[in-house]
C-alpha cells in the first residue's frame, strides 16, 4: 500500500477546516498563488555542479540538496547511485535482440548454470537489481545459483546488510545465492576463479555485479556450450549508461585484440553474413570481459590467471590458451 505522502496528508487537514464561505475565495487565490510559486521553483533550481559529468543530460529537476547528494554518491562510486536507489530492482529494459532472435526457440533440456557477480565497493541497489534480474530473466529450473564475490569491500553495508538481503532471496528461493568473501584484496581475476570454484552448476557464467540481464539470455548460451563444451562464449551486451541508466543499444560484433593485447570490437566476419541467420554465434579470438564456459571445461584448461591483478590482459589470454590448447587436442 502506498502511503499518503505529505502533501496529501496537509491536502485532507486543509479540506478538514471548515471556513467562512466568504474567505474560501481568498484561501483559493493565496493557495493557487502558492502553488505557481512552487512550479517556478522547481524549473530555477542552481546548478551547483556544472561541470559533473554527472548532471550533462540528467538532474535537471533536482534541488541543491538533491544536487550534493546525488554528486557525493557519484563522486564515491563512479555511476549514478542516486538515480540508482530510486529505480525499481525489476525495472522493464527494452528487448534489443535481432527480431529472428525472438522467435528463436531453445530446447527445455539445457545444462544448469551458475552465475557468479564478483564486486568490490560495488552499490548495494546495483547488486541487488543485477540479482532481480537474473532471477526473474533465468528460466528457474535452469538457474542453480548465484555466486556472490566480494574482494573485501571495505563497504559497510555490504557487510551484515548484504547477508541480510541473500537471507532474504534465499528464504523465497531456498540455497540460490550464496557469497565468498577475500579476506584481503586479491583482484578481479582472482575473484572470478573463487566464484569459479563455488560453483557446482554445468556451466559458469562469470559477470560483474553492476550488470543487469536481458530477457532470454541464458537460452542461447546454454544451447551453444551443450552443443560443444570446448567454446567459451563472450556474450554480447549493451551499455547501461552511468549517468541515466538508459540502455545504449551495441552492435554485436567479434571481439578481437590489438598489438598491446588491448581486446577491442571487430566488424562480423563476411562468413557470418553469408550464413543470412542473424542467430548464428560468431567467432572471436578474444573475450570481453564477462564470459560463459562449461564449469568443468574451464577447469581442464586452468581457469583464469590469478596472478593478473587488475582489469585488462585476462580476457585475450584465455582467448590464446583456449586456441592453442584446442590446437593440441
Ligand atoms: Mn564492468
Amino acid at each position: 500500500m502506498k502511503k499518503p505522502s505529505h502533501n496529501e496528508r496537509n491536502k485532507q487537514k486543509e479540506d478538514d477546516i471548515k471556513l467562512p464561505e466568504e474567505s474560501k475565495g481568498e484561501m483559493h487565490q493565496a493557495k493557487k498563488a502558492k502553488e505557481e510559486d512552487k512550479m517556478e521553483k522547481k524549473v530555477v533550481h542552481r546548478k551547483l555542479f556544472p561541470d559533473s559529468k554527472l548532471f550533462k543530460r540528467w538532474g535537471a529537476d533536482l534541488t541543491e540538496e538533491q544536487q550534493t547528494t546525488a554528486q557525493d554518491l557519484f563522486t564515491k562510486y563512479g555511476y549514478n547511485v542516486y538515480l540508482s536507489d530510486r529505480l525499481p530492482l525489476d525495472r522493464p529494459i527494452p528487448d534489443t535482440r535481432y527480431p529472428s532472435c525472438k522467435v528463436k526457440k531453445y530446447p527445455h533440456d539445457l545444462p544448469t548454470l551458475s552465475v557468479i557477480l564478483i564486486f568490490m565497493n560495488e552499490a548495494m541497489s546495483i547488486i541487488l537489481r543485477a540479482i532481480t534480474s537474473i532471477i526473474n530473466r533465468t528460466p528457474s529450473h535452469l538457474l542453480k545459483e548465484i555466486v556472490l564475490v566480494d574482494d573485501y569491500s571495505s563497504n559497510e553495508d555490504l557487510k551484515g546488510h548484504l547477508d541480510e538481503q541473500i537471507k532474504n532471496y534465499n528464504a523465497k528461493h531456498p540455497g540460490l545465492l550464496k557469497i565468498v568473501r577475500h579476506q584481503k584484496r586479491e583482484g578481479l581475476t582472482q575473484a572470478r576463479i573463487s566464484g569459479w570454484e563455488a560453483s557446482t552448476a554445468d556451466v559458469v557464467a562469470i559477470l560483474d555485479a553492476h550488470i543487469e540481464v536481458n530477457v532470454g539470455w541464458a537460452e542461447p548460451i546454454l544451447s551453444r556450450i551443450k552443443e560443444d563444451h570446448t567454446i567459451i562464449i563472450s556474450p554480447v551486451f549493451d551499455n547501461v549508461r552511468f549517468d541515466d541508466f538508459e540502455l545504449l543499444e551495441y552492435a554485436v560484433a567479434a571481439d578481437g585484440f590489438d598489438w598491446a593485447l588491448w581486446c577491442l570490437y571487430e566488424p562480423l566476419p563476411k562468413e557470418w553474413y553469408a550464413l543470412k541467420d542473424e542467430t548464428a554465434p560468431v567467432r572471436s579470438p578474444s573475450i570481453m570481459g564477462i564470459l560463459a564456459a562449461h564449469r568443468v571445461f574451464l577447469g581442464e584448461i586452468g581457469v583464469l590467471d590469478g596472478g593478473m591483478h587488475i582489469y585488462g590482459g585476462e580476457n585475450v589470454e584465455l582467448g590464446l590458451r583456449v586456441r592453442l590448447i584446442l590446437l593440441l587436442l
